[in-house]
C-alpha cells in the first residue's frame, strides 16, 4: 500500500522559520507513522527556488541569484536535516535547475500546440520611476510601487496567457472528489475564486435604429423592472447611438473617463458616485416593447459581459444610486415573501415574489428566472449564458530569475516554437540585474540573438520568463521520476504513486498554487502523462504560528528561530512542541514556558526509561496488572485515532497520561512496566525520533524503531474492570459509585457530583473541592463544610 505524503516545498529565501517547522513536522509525523503502519511512504521535499527575491538579492549584493540561491538551499537543508526530517533526499529537486525547468519549457511548447498558450495584448502594473513592470504583489492597497512609492500605472503590454478557463468547470465539478478530505473553507475559496455565474444575455432592440444591444444579466426575473440601459464609455456604439443634440455631452463625458487609468475606474464603479450621461436614445424593451432610455456610465465596465446592462434600481444598489442621481425611475418587480410592497429606500436584491410582471405575477422570482428567458428565447432575444470569474493564467514575467519562454520572433515567419529538441533553452549567467527597465535578458545580445529553426535567418528570442507558479504546478510528479531525462516523469511512476494521499501546507495557497496545480494536473492528464482528475485527495492546511498575539515576522521584530530552539533543547523539544501547542488547523502561539514544558516532558521520559531500565525488581506478577494493560491498551487505541484525524495535541496529551501512569506504577522494572515502556516509545517514535531512536537502542534493539510495525489495542484488554467506590460528602460516605477502573479523575468527578444521593447535599455553587483517591474514594468537600 502506497501513501504519498507531500509539503509544499519551501521557497529558499534564507533561513527555515517557525512556519516551515510547523509544515514539515507535521508532515513528518504522518510519513514515519503510516511507514510504522506497514505503507510505503513517498515524503520528498525540494526548493522553489526561481523568483523575485533571489532578483532582488541579487540587485542588492551584486552576486548572481544563483549563487544566493545555492548558499540559502545549503542552510535550510542543514536546519532540516538537523529537524530529523525523514525526506528521501535522493529525489531532492531545485526548480532552477536546467533538469526541471526544460520540462516547464517542454510543457509550454505542449500548450502552445495546443493553442492553450497565446499571447495578447494586456494591461499589466508598471512603475514610471523603477521603469519596469510589477507583480500585483509589489504595488500597495494605495496603487504606489513598493520601491519607490510612485503611482502605478497600468500599460498594455504583449502578455503570455494559459487557458485555464477552458477548465473551469472541471476545476468546480471535480471537488465532488475532495469534499472528504479538503478543508470546507479552501473549497469556498476556490467556488469564489472561479466564480460561477449563470444569466442571459437579452437583446433590446434601438427605437428607430437598425441595431441592438446586448446586455449580460445574472437576474432576467428582474426584466420588468428595468427602467433604462448603461453602456461602458468604451462601448462601440456608445458614440454611434447619439443623437446630434447629446453628442458634444458625450464626447466629453467619455474623453474624462479614458483619462483615468482602469484601476482608478474600476476604483470609482464601486463607489457610490456613479456618473453618466444621456445618450438622447431609446430602447425598446423586449417583453413591453415600451421605450427606455439608453445611458452611458463609468460604473459599467468594458471587459465585463457584454459591456452592457439592462438596469433595475429596484433590484440592484448601483443601478438604484445611479438613478436617484440622475432622477430615472424605480420599478420595483420583486417582493420580500409575506410582506407588502413599499416605498424603497435602498435596493432590495434577494428573491421573492413577482409583482408588477404582467403573466409572471405571483411567481417566486427563482423561477421567474428561467420562464422569462425561455419566453425571449422563442424570439431569439435571449440565451442563457454562463460566466466565470476565472481569468486565463497570465504567465509572463519581465524578470530574469525564471524560466525563459521557449519562442522566437523570426523577421519573416513570426512566432516560432524552438524545437523541443533544442530544450531547455539555457538561463545566461551575468544577466545585468538593475531593477530597471525591461528583462535584464533583454540586455543580453548573445541570449536575445537566434537562429530561426524555420528559415535559418536571424530571430529574436523571447525575454520574458515564466511565472514561477508554473514550477510549483507539477513538482509533486517530478518527484517521482526526478531523474528522467525522456520524459517530465514516466506514467507507470505516476500510476503507482498519484494521487498524493495528503499534501500539507499553508492556506495562503488556496487559490492560486491549489488552483493552479488542479489545472496543470487534468492539463497533464489531457496530454495523456498521468489518469485520475485530481492530484492531491487531502489537504491539511496548518495554522499560522504567532507571538504577542501576531503572526512572526522580520517587520515586526517577534522572529523566533527554530534553529536556535533546537540548539537549545533539540531537536525533539521544538518538533513535540508545536504539534502539541495547538490542533495542526488553528494558529499557534509561541511560548518560551510550554517550550520548557514540553523539555521537561522528555526529560522525564528519559528518567524513567533508565529507572525502568535500572530497576532489580525480579518479574514478578504484580497486582493490579489488568487495569495497567486497560491503560495502556487504551492509549494504543487513541493515539491511533488521533494520529488518523492529525489531532497530534491530544495524542501527546495521552501520552502524557501514559508517562504518568508507568510513573504511578507500584512495580517499576518489572515485565509489565517494560512493556508499557516499550509501547511508550513506539508512540513517540513519529513525534520524537531522536529521542526514541535511543531509547529503543537502549531496550536492547538493533534496528532502527521506525522498521517495527505500529503498536495494535489489544481488544481483550481494553475491557474496562469495574470498581466500586465510597462517595463522600464533607467526609461522610452518602453513597457508592460503579465506574470503570481505568476512568480518569476528571471523569470520576463528573460521575460523582451528577450522582442523585451527592445532589442532595450540594449544589453547584457549594462545591468547593474534590479530592480522588484512586480505586477508594471520592471526597466532595462544600465551601460551607467549616461552618
Ligand atoms: C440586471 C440586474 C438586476 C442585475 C438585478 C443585477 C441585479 P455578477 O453577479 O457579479 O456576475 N453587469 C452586467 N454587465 C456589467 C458590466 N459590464 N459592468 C458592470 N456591471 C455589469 O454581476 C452581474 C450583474 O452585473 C448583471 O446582472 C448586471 O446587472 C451587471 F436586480 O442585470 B444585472
Ligand atoms: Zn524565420
Amino acid at each position: 500500500k502506497k501513501f504519498y505524503c507531500l509539503v509544499m516545498f519551501p521557497y529558499p529565501s534564507g533561513k527555515a522559520h517557525m512556519g516551515h517547522l510547523r509544515n514539515y513536522a507535521i508532515g513528518d509525523v504522518l510519513a514515519r507513522y503510516k511507514r510504522m503502519t506497514g505503507y510505503d511512504v513517498l515524503h520528498p521535499i525540494g526548493w522553489d527556488a526561481f523568483g523575485l527575491p533571489a532578483e532582488n538579492a541579487a540587485i542588492k549584493h551584486k552576486i548572481e541569484p544563483e549563487t544566493w540561491i545555492r548558499e540559502n538551499i545549503a542552510a535550510m537543508k542543514k536546519s532540516f536535516k538537523s529537524w530529523g526530517v525523514s525526506y528521501d533526499w535522493s529525489r531532492e529537486i531545485a526548480t532552477c535547475d536546467p533538469e526541471y525547468y526544460r520540462w516547464n519549457q517542454w510543457f509550454f511548447l505542449q500548450l502552445y500546440k495546443k493553442g492553450s498558450a497565446y499571447r495578447k495584448k494586456s494591461p499589466v502594473n508598471f512603475c514610471p520611476g523603477c521603469q519596469t513592470v510589477l507583480a500585483n504583489e509589489q504595488v500597495s492597497a494605495e496603487q504606489t510601487c513598493w520601491r519607490c512609492d510612485s503611482e502605478v500605472l497600468l500599460k498594455d503590454i504583449e502578455q503570455w496567457f494559459l487557458k485555464i478557463t477552458a477548465y473551469s468547470d472541471d476545476l468546480l465539478q471535480d471537488h465532488a472528489h475532495l469534499t472528504q478530505g479538503w478543508p470546507e473553507r479552501v473549497l469556498t475559496m476556490q467556488k469564489n475564486w472561479i466564480g460561477k455565474s449563470e444569466g442571459a444575455e437579452i437583446d433590446f432592440e434601438i427605437s428607430g435604429e437598425n441595431s441592438k444591444v446586448t446586455v449580460f444579466t445574472t437576474r432576467p426575473d428582474t426584466l420588468l423592472g428595468a427602467t433604462f440601459l448603461a453602456l461602458a464609455p468604451e462601448h462601440p456604439f456608445s458614440i454611434s447611438l447619439c443623437t446630434p443634440e447629446n453628442k458634444t455631452g458625450v464626447e466629453k463625458f467619455i474623453q474624462r473617463i479614458k483619462r483615468l487609468t482602469s484601476i482608478q475606474r474600476k476604483t470609482k464603479a464601486l463607489s457610490a458616485d456613479k456618473d453618466g450621461v444621456f445618450t438622447g436614445a431609446y430602447a425598446i424593451h423586449p417583453l413591453t416593447s415600451e421605450k427606455i432610455p439608453v445611458w452611458i456610465s463609468d460604473y459599467v465596465l468594458m471587459e465585463y459581459g457584454t459591456g452592457a446592462l439592462m438596469a433595475v434600481p429596484a433590484h440592484d444598489q448601483r443601478d438604484f444610486d445611479f438613478a436617484k442621481h440622475h432622477q430615472l425611475p424605480i420599478k420595483q418587480v420583486i417582493l420580500p415573501a409575506n410582506s407588502k410592497p413599499e416605498k424603497l429606500t435602498k435596493a432590495f436584491e434577494g428573491e421573492g415574489i413577482m409583482i408588477n410582471s404582467g403573466p409572471f405575477d405571483g411567481m417566486p422570482s427563482q423561477e421567474a428566472k428561467h420562464k422569462i428567458v425561455e419566453q425571449l428565447k422563442k424570439s431569439e432575444k435571449a440565451k442563457p449564458v454562463i460566466r466565470y470569474r476565472l481569468k486565463d493564467w497570465l504567465i509572463s514575467r519581465q524578470r530574469a530569475w525564471g524560466t525563459p519562454i521557449p519562442i522566437l520572433y523570426c523577421t519573416k515567419c513570426g512566432t516560432i516554437p524552438v524545437p523541443e529538441k533544442e530544450l531547455p533553452v539555457l538561463l545566461p549567467k551575468g544577466a545585468p540585474y538593475t531593477g530597471k527597465g525591461e528583462s535584464p535578458l533583454a540586455q543580453m545580445k548573445n541570449f536575445v540573438q537566434a537562429t530561426c529553426p524555420r528559415c535559418q535567418g536571424s530571430a529574436r528570442r523571447e525575454t520574458d520568463t515564466l511565472d514561477t507558479f508554473v514550477d510549483s504546478s507539477w513538482y509533486y510528479a517530478r518527484y517521482l521520476d526526478p531523474k528522467n531525462t525522456e520524459t517530465p516523469f514516466s506514467f507507470k511512476k505516476a500510476k503507482t504513486w498519484l494521487p498524493v494521499d495528503q499534501y500539507v501546507g499553508g492556506i495562503e495557497h488556496a487559490c492560486m498554487h491549489l488552483i493552479y496545480a488542479r489545472f496543470f494536473h487534468k492539463t497533464m492528464r489531457d496530454l495523456n502523462l498521468l489518469s485520475g482528475p485530481e492530484p492531491f485527495i487531502r489537504l491539511l492546511c496548518q495554522g499560522m504560528v504567532t507571538l504577542g498575539g501576531s503572526a512572526m515576522s522580520k517587520s515586526k521584530g517577534n522572529v523566533v528561530d527554530p534553529d536556535i530552539i533546537v540548539g537549545k533543547y533539540g531537536a525533539d523539544t521544538a518538533r513535540l512542541f508545536i504539534l502539541f501547542a495547538a490542533p495542526p488547523e488553528q494558529s499557534l502561539e509561541w511560548s518560551d514556558e510550554g517550550v520548557e514544558g514540553t523539555w521537561r516532558f522528555l526529560n522525564r521520559t528519559w528518567r524513567l526509561t533508565e529507572q525502568i531500565l535500572d530497576s532489580k525488581i525480579s518479574p514478578t506478577a504484580s497486582v493490579p496488572s489488568k487495569e495497567f494493560l486497560c491503560k495502556l491498551h487504551q492509549t494504543i487505541r487513541k493515539v491511533t485515532q488521533d494520529l488518523e484525524r492529525f489531532s497530534f495535541n491530544t495524542a501527546i496529551a495521552e501520552l502524557h497520561k501514559l508517562v504518568n501512569a508507568l510513573y504511578a506504577y507500584p512495580t517499576l522494572g518489572d515485565d509489565l512496566s517494560r512493556e508499557g515502556l516499550r509501547y511508550l516509545i513506539l508512540l513517540l517514535a513519529p513525534f520524537a525520533p531522536h529521542l526514541a531512536e535511543e531509547i529503543w537502542e537502549k531496550l536492547g534493539h538493533s534496528q532502527s524503531i521506525f522498521k517495527e510495525p505500529w503498536p495494535q489495542s489489544n481488544p481483550e484488554y481494553l475491557v474496562e474492570e469495574e470498581i466500586q467506590i465510597a462517595v463522600q460528602v464533607n467526609g461522610k460516605v452518602r453513597t457508592h459509585l460503579k465506574i470503570s477502573s481505568a476512568s480518569s479523575e476528571e471523569e470520576i468527578q463528573k460521575q460523582a457530583l451528577s450522582l442523585e444521593k451527592v445532589r442532595e447535599w450540594i449544589t453547584d455553587q457549594s462545591v468547593h473541592k474534590v479530592v480522588v483517591v484512586p480505586r477508594r474514594l471520592v471526597n466532595i468537600v462544600t465551601a460551607n463544610s467549616r461552618k
